[in-house]
């Protein structure tokens, strides 16, 4: 058969061992799972990244500088510059230039929840989902902007499923069904530390997703970057699904990346400590580019200017626009453009030569991903903003301690509190429930001022609070 050829050619032909002793349908689904992979790519990933032969850039630290960013003022609103990007943002929205995605293939492993993350309930008084979250936001913006704001979500074979029933179960959270596209990232094989494509199975092999910079390439293979062409989108606004704090389509941002003819913009935060777990923006040999924690030197992210600011503080949140037309060449752009892919060494679970699964307990091979903001060395004057964490970070990774459910929400209950005292409505000191104000009602503090004054409320704070839409 041609397709074994072609493996054994590439020395990886263990993948069909068992093959005699499978039945039809197994052989077909190991075919089909064979014919996903490119031998050739993954022939240089081995040499590169598992066998480390040949030329392995390394990045020289040394050399490292911290990237600039533009930082968010006291008061926007008193800011020239930032009203006029805001303008420019409306704008785009107002015209149907803008989609929302959202990155929701991973698995949430660190979480310990077995469903997929979106569907995690996160907010602290209805316990509405991650997705419902965004949709309600989205929502909120199509109403505010009287514009269609198409979204995507890109989700795993892992999850797709599960994720298409869940917004089919929950009539999409009040969206129109036909605005939401759902559309599954690449899939990469498995190695062992010789290279050989590890098998889960005896006619499975051990696939798994291609990380979030997949993004790019399941984005216009599945038709999305046509149908956003289509649509008239022009700029792409890019979050991960682990953050309900996030503003899905921000204008100040939107109009920054529009205003400055940026190709890729990302948000930051100053980092809140040395080792806080965000990727770095950093300029080297005149490029920027996101150095992502577990590869920073402790000394570099230890390393603090005269003023005792940390120098590498600006921490990627990994909220983006990304113009279609920089989506499009990324894609498509050949090797010139195409995003590395990472090594991550883990426990695979595999056949061994009797055909019995096994689970080990230590890493015994490789996984490959790509990461979406390696785009950003690609883009042309890539802009980075900063943000303030209440309105627009607060992510759920861990079971508990920092960036849990439990964290989670009460950055959630501070953001409401503030919106609250901006109209004047104290809390009580010693108020020891919850307040959940719904996107329907506002969705940021502007919002929630003018949204106030047309329905004030009377809130009873013996018990938890919710400001329905
Ligand atoms: C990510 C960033 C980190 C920082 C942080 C902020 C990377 C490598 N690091 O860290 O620098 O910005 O987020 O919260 O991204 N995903 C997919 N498909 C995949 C893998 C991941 O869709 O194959 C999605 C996943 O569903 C999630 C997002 O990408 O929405 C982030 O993935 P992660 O949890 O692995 O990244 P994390 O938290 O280590």
């Amino acid at each position: 058969m041609e397709i074994q050829q072609l493996f054994e050619s590439h020395g990886q032909n263990q993948v069909f061992r068992f093959w005699k002793e499978l039945s039809e349908q197994e052989r077909s689904q190991l075919v089909s799972q064979a014919e996903e992979i490119d031998l050739r790519e993954l022939d240089n990933l081995v040499d590169t990244l598992v066998k480390r032969k040949g030329e392995t850039a390394h990045l020289d630290y040394s050399k490292l500088q911290p990237a600039p960013y533009l930082p968010i003022p006291e008061d926007r609103s008193k800011d020239a510059q930032w009203q006029e990007a805001k303008r420019i943002g409306e704008e785009a929205l107002r015209a149907g230039k803008v989609a929302a995605f959202t990155v929701a293939g991973g698995q949430g492993t660190r979480l310990g929840y077995d469903g997929p993350k979106g569907t995690f309930p996160v907010t602290p008084v209805k316990s509405k989902s991650l997705f419902q979250v965004f949709a309600e936001k989205i929502q909120a913006a199509r109403v505010c902007y009287q514009s269609s704001i198409p979204w995507f979500i890109m989700t795993s074979d892992i999850n797709h499923q599960a994720t298409v029933s869940f917004f089919e179960e929950n009539d999409y959270f009040g969206l129109e069904a036909g605005s939401v596209s759902f559309f599954r990232q690449g899939r990469m094989p498995a190695v062992d530390f010789e290279g050989k494509i590890i098998l889960d199975g005896k006619g499975s092999i051990a696939m798994s997703p291609d990380g979030h910079g997949g993004a790019l390439r399941a984005l216009d293979r599945s038709g999305s970057l046509d149908a956003m062409q289509k649509a008239g989108i022009e700029a792409i606004s890019y979050f991960q699904v682990d953050n309900p704090l996030v503003q899905p389509v921000d204008p100040y941002f939107i109009g920054f990346h529009l205003k400055t003819g940026s190709t890729m913009s990302s948000k930051m935060l100053p980092k809140a400590y040395e080792k806080e777990k965000l990727g770095h923006f950093c300029v080297l040999d005149g490029t920027t580019q996101i150095v992502e924690y577990s590869d920073m030197p402790d000394e570099l992210c230890a390393l603090r200017d005269e003023d005792g600011q940390l120098s590498f503080r600006a921490g990627s949140i990994a909220i983006h626009v990304i113009s279609l037309s920089f989506a499009r060449d990324l894609a498509t752009g050949g090797s010139d453009l195409s995003l590395p892919f990472h090594r991550a060494d883990k426990k695979i679970p595999f056949v061994d030569e009797a055909g019995e699964i096994q689970k080990p307990d230590t890493p015994n091979g490789v996984k490959f991903e790509m990461f979406v903001f390696d785009a950003i060395p690609f883009a042309n004057n890539p802009l980075i903003i900063e943000t303030t964490r209440l309105n627009d970070f607060s992510p759920v990774k861990n079971a508990e301690g920092v960036d849990s459910p439990e964290s989670c929400k009460a950055d959630q209950v501070a953001l409401y509190k503030s919106w609250l005292e901006a109209v004047g409505v104290s809390v009580p000191d010693d108020f020891a429930h919850s307040i959940e104000i719904s996107p329907l009602f506002a969705t940021d503090s502007d919002s929630f001022v003018m949204a106030w004054s047309r329905k004030p409320q009377r809130l009873d704070f013996s018990g938890d609070i919710y400001i329905s839409g």
